[in-house]
């Protein structure tokens, strides 16, 4: 059975943390998941390390970036902080972040975060039960998450 881990933070303004559990329970139903939710996105890397030293295979991380100048700074550090705890680790965690300049509109902001939660949660199980090959086929496409896919150009 494969462990997950999935940490999320209450200064989001989307439950990107449930749209994670829920998916990952629909695409592995072989698996256990673990959620911790922190303050804020600096409080990330060290759940997710805690999170891997209680036995996940992959964490997905759910951060909210606030509009300001000083927001944005906060996540640099935070995308640093997570970067290392996946060299320490040698495991993946996927970073699912909405930046709330990305749209005007809350409308777009929700529909931005569910898709972009979505499709990082089923990149994390394929990653962590199908392995090194398991996006081979994806290779180039342009895809993106939280938009439609860019495609490719050649
Ligand atoms: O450890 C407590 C807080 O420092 C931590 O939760 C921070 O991540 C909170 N925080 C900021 O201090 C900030 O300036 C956050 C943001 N900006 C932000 O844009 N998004 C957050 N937290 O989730
Ligand atoms: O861990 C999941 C994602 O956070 C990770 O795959 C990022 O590298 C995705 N990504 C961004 O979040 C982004 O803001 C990428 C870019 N920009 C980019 O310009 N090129 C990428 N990924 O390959
Ligand atoms: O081309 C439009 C977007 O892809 C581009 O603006 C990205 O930088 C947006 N983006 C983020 O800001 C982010 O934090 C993306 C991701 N994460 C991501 O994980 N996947 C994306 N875009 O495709």
């Amino acid at each position: 059975m494969r462990k997950y881990g999935v940490v999320d933070t209450t200064f989001s303004r989307v439950n990107m943390g449930d749209i994670a559990e829920r998916t990952i329970k629909k695409e592995d139903n072989d698996c256990e998941i673990k959620r911790y939710t922190v303050p804020g996105i600096k409080d990330l890397p060290v759940a997710a390390k805690k999170l891997i030293d209680w036995g996940s295979d992959g964490v997905i991380t759910l951060g909210w970036v606030g509009r300001t100048q000083l927001d944005k700074y906060s996540y640099l550090s935070t995308s640093i902080g997570l970067i290392m705890v996946q060299i320490l680790t040698s495991k993946h965690v996927i970073d699912v972040t909405v930046h709330e300049d990305e749209a005007e509109h809350p409308d777009d902001l929700v529909r931005i975060a569910e898709d972009r939660a979505t499709k990082h949660a089923i990149n994390l199980v394929r990653l962590v039960r199908d392995g090194e090959s398991s996006l081979r086929g994806y290779a180039g496409k342009g895809l993106r998450q939280g938009y439609r896919n860019a495609g490719e150009l050649s």
